[in-house]
């Protein structure tokens, strides 16, 4: 059988957390610093989506055209993005020596459809053990910021754009501070991988903070000596 998951030498960092918390502007920007201060090439990437196949479940996913089947059918659609993704661009990146930054991953599955979602966490895990398995991020990113202002942020962006809310935007306000809870939860369970950032600052304050995090977790990564800290 081929193995999916060849020697790793690159980093892997996700950023994670509820709408509008910044994820994207913080990927690209920490993407540039971590290039300058390196000069290794970094992948930007995001879930669902980042290779072609996955991008076309995520056009699905996110028209909600999932969501009669519940969550459990969303998770496999989900896991079956993510599959692609690890593989296609993903593993062969981190197995080049390259950096990967993901907005957001595992922890979007185990807050949107487990927790908030109400999937039993055994399923989510055993979704996580055969389809991620040993590619696990180094440092998770979770943006922390009341779901109120996430809204706000992304239905500001939506309107500039003539965009409407999309399936998981649309839900109540009680489905998203579910998410900010179990995005919480999960740092707390795992504070080696984890680092909550006050997301409710501005984009140059939250980037500062993100710096600060990545230094002190990863030091060899932001000193230019690839693999882990
Ligand atoms: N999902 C799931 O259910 N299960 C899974 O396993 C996975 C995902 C992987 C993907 O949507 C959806 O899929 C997501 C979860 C679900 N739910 N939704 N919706 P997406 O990728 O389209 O959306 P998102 O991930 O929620 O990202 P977002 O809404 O685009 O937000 P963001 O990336 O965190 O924020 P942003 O784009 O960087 O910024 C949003 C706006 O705020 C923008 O206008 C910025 O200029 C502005 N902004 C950014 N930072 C700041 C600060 N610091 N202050 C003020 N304004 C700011």
């Amino acid at each position: 059988m081929q193995d999916r998951e060849p020697p790793r030498r690159g980093v892997f960092i996700t950023l994670e957390g509820g709408e509008g918390a910044g994820k994207s502007t913080q990927a690209a920007r920490l993407a540039a610093t971590l290039r300058a201060r390196t000069g290794r090439p970094v992948t930007v990437t995001r879930e669902p989506g980042g290779s072609p196949r996955a991008e076309e479940i995520r056009a699905a996913l996110l028209a909600g055209a999932a969501k009669p089947y519940g969550p459990f059918a969303e998770a496999l659609l989900f896991s079956a993005a993510r599959l692609d993704h690890l593989d296609r661009l993903i593993r062969p990146a981190l197995a080049r020596g390259e950096g990967v930054i993901c907005d957001r991953f595992i922890d979007s599955t185990r807050a949107y459809q487990g927790a908030a979602g109400g999937l039993d966490p055994a399923v989510v895990a055993a979704l996580e053990r055969v389809v991620v398995g040993r590619t696990r991020p180094d440092l998770t990113l979770i943006l922390d910021l009341a779901p109120e202002a996430g809204l706000a942020r992304a239905a500001a962006r939506g309107e500039a754009a003539g965009q409407g809310a999309d399936r998981f935007e649309a839900e109540a306000l009680g489905f998203h501070a579910r998410l900010r809870g179990a995005f919480l939860e999960i740092a707390m369970a795992e504070p080696g991988r984890c680092a909550v950032i006050d997301a409710s600052a501005g984009p140059d304050a939250v980037a500062a903070a993100i710096l600060a995090q990545v230094e002190a977790r990863l030091p060899a990564l932001v000193r230019g000596e690839g693999s882990h800290g």
